[in-house]
């Protein structure tokens, strides 16, 4: 390869060196749009306001939740709603998703039955919706295995003839997983049509971004392994759907994988079960508060003329809507019968799997004896 295209290729690899952004914080446009970006039209923009207000709210509903026992555990993405609905709106919805359980928001704005998200995290089944049906795939907990599931799917679509790509979610943390590497590499090799989206949300639980990585940004880890690499400012959603729209366009069209860094922040702990103020300070959580993706975007909205009150008391009310509907019916209890556990664990049960089962029926039996006496 000559100098000349070797600094090329070199080139139309490297994430751009701050990232994209359309939208400052206050709302208004920044002075000079990224080059080689569209920006997305208004009626998206106002659905994605929408969409963000709906998200929001059931994230806050699904916290409240935790807190009456109604569900065993949440994630809350509070804060990342910019990120979630940038990246459903950048698909088709016969293009596939592989979550996190960080991504119910994501899911939502799939127009999945929130309830049926939230299966997972009551510890009813491993997933309430149908992936097939979906084309999003069960969420998923160990860090970094459905980067490599996304690859597999897209490279399956790619040799099927179909024009379809898969995008896999995946926290900061995570992208130090062995999977999220061999992914990477895989999928170069291949030309798969994969869109790696990283939300750097700062804390993989309590370990900051500075002790995961010392790469000057996550965004650079793509070039080692020849994929295209972007980041873009996590907390605006013009420019998070505008590269993610871009960066599906590319593997759409056969020119292999994408890697985006969205640079976000966490605001809620890791979970429910965890207390955020043992390692990061209350003016970090607040100077990030003024960063907020929902109100910059109402705000750039407002001053284009694109948003009324109105529009903005209507999400509000669609969204109360949407938290008593999930209210009410979480509210009543499920009735899981504890053998079906074992059902769907392989096509054919090993015998270690009917014994634990035969084990679990007679304790269950000798218990509802004792409940008789
Ligand atoms: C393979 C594996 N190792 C460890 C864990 C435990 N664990 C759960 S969440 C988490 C932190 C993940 O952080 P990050 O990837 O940044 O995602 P975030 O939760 O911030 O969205 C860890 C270490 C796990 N689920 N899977």
């Amino acid at each position: 390869m000559s100098v000349k295209s070797l600094r090329q290729t070199v080139q139309g690899l490297l994430p751009s060196l701050t990232p994209v952004r359309f939208v400052a914080e206050d709302g208004t446009a920044v002075s000079k749009p990224p080059a080689g970006y569209s920006e997305p039209s208004v009626e998206v923009l106002r659905e994605a306001y929408r969409r963000m207000v709906l998200g929001r709210r059931f994230d806050t509903q699904a916290t409240a939740l935790t807190k009456q026992g109604r569900l065993a555990v949440y994630p809350s993405s509070r804060g990342q709603e910019a990120c979630q609905v940038g990246a459903v709106l950048a698909l088709r919805p016969d293009d596939w998703v592989f979550p996190t359980y960080r991504d119910s928001v994501a899911l939502v704005t799939r127009g999945i039955d929130p309830v049926e998200v939230l299966t997972l995290l009551r510890g009813d089944w491993h997933c309430g919706y149908d992936p097939a049906a979906t084309r999003v795939a069960p969420q998923c907990t160990p860090l970094a295995t459905q980067v490599l599931h996304a690859t597999g799917m897209a490279e399956a679509q790619r040799r099927k003839g179909e024009d379809g790509v898969a995008m896999a979610l995946i926290g900061d943390g995570a992208t130090s997983e062995g999977d999220f590497h061999e992914a990477l590499n895989f999928a170069a090799v291949l030309r798969a049509p994969v869109v790696f989206f990283v939300q750097n949300n700062k804390y993989a639980i309590s370990v900051p971004l500075a002790r995961q990585t010392a790469a000057p940004a996550l965004a650079y880890k793509g070039i080692g392994y020849g994929v295209r690499s972007e980041q873009v400012d996590g907390n605006d959603l013009v420019a998070v759907l505008a590269v993610l729209t871009d960066a599906v366009a590319h593997a759409r069209a056969g020119h292999g994988p994408v890697l985006v860094e969205a640079h976000t922040y966490r605001m809620d702990a890791h979970t429910n079960a965890d207390d955020a103020t043992r390692y990061r300070d209350a003016e970090e959580v607040e100077r990030w508060g003024a960063a907020d993706p929902l109100s910059r975007l109402e705000a750039h909205l407002r001053a284009r003329g694109a948003l009324t009150d109105a529009d903005t008391t209507a999400a509000r009310e669609e969204a109360e809507a949407l938290a008593a509907d999930l209210r009410t019916r979480m509210n009543t209890d499920t009735t899981a019968d504890p053998l079906e556990l074992f059902d769907h664990v392989y096509a054919e049960p090993t015998p270690q799997l009917r014994e634990q089962r035969a084990q679990l029926a007679a304790e269950l039996a000798e218990t509802a004896l004792t409940q008789e006496d």
